[in-house]
Order: structure tokens, then sequence, then C-alpha cells
């Protein structure tokens, strides 16, 4: 009768792990020349790593469901190459990424944003 009881407290465990809202670090793979939406709040991207299969324009929406607003700037070797303005908390923004193959990173350029876990990367096989 005990085992029940002890396996539902292990579950419940592991969702408090992971249920929090500090710094969920998804990687998710996507085709070339797709979509993908990318969720943005206080202070993390959701997924923060991205694989796309190939160079072309990758179509991101970001929808920023925190209480600030966000935005997404696409980053290679320092320079911004595409991503959307900062928008208020509840909207989305769509962005085209012209994408070639490499390592790119993400980061919100709002306030200290960046520095408290809103960053990601990018890379395109
Ligand atoms: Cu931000």
């Amino acid at each position: 009768m005990r085992r029940p009881a002890l396996t539902l407290a292990a579950f419940v465990l592991v969702l408090a792990g992971c249920g929090g809202d500090d710094q969920p670090r998804r990687t998710v793979t996507v085709p070339a020349a797709g979509g993908l939406r990318v969720v943005a709040k206080e202070y993390s991207f959701d997924p923060a790593g991205i694989v796309v299969r190939g160079p072309g324009v990758l179509r991101l929406t970001l929808s920023n469901e925190g209480s600030l607003a966000h935005n997404l700037k696409l980053m290679r070797d320092g320079r911004v190459v595409g991503g959307t303005p900062s928008f208020p908390a509840g909207e989305s923004r769509s962005a085209r990424l012209r994408l070639e193959r490499g390592e790119y990173e993400f980061v919100c350029t709002v306030g200290d944003h960046e520095e408290l876990g809103m960053k990601g990367e990018l890379r395109v096989d």
C-alpha cells in the first residue's frame, strides 16, 4: 500500500524541480525555412536552444508572456542581424530571419535582461 504514495511523492518532486519559471533550457530542432514560436518572459527564452536544419529564411514569432517589454535580437559575431523590436507583454511579433550556416546567439536587449538570463543559441546546420 505504500508504494503508490512513494511514487506520487517522487513524481511531485520531479514536477517541483522542473516547474519553476527559472531558466528553462530547452532545445528544439526545426526544418530549414520553417516557422518557430519562442516565448519570452522574465527572464528567459523558451526554447533557449534552436537548431535549424539548413540555411534559409526562418519565420520566428516571439510571444511575450511576461509582464515587461521584451525583444529578441539575433546576433552573429557581435552584430545584430535580425529580430524583433521591443514590445509590451501580452503581444507577439514576427521576424523573418535570413540564416546562413553557422552559430548565432539571440538576446533581449531591454535593460539588463540578457545578464538576467534572456539569451539563447541558434545553430544552422
Ligand atoms: Cu527582455
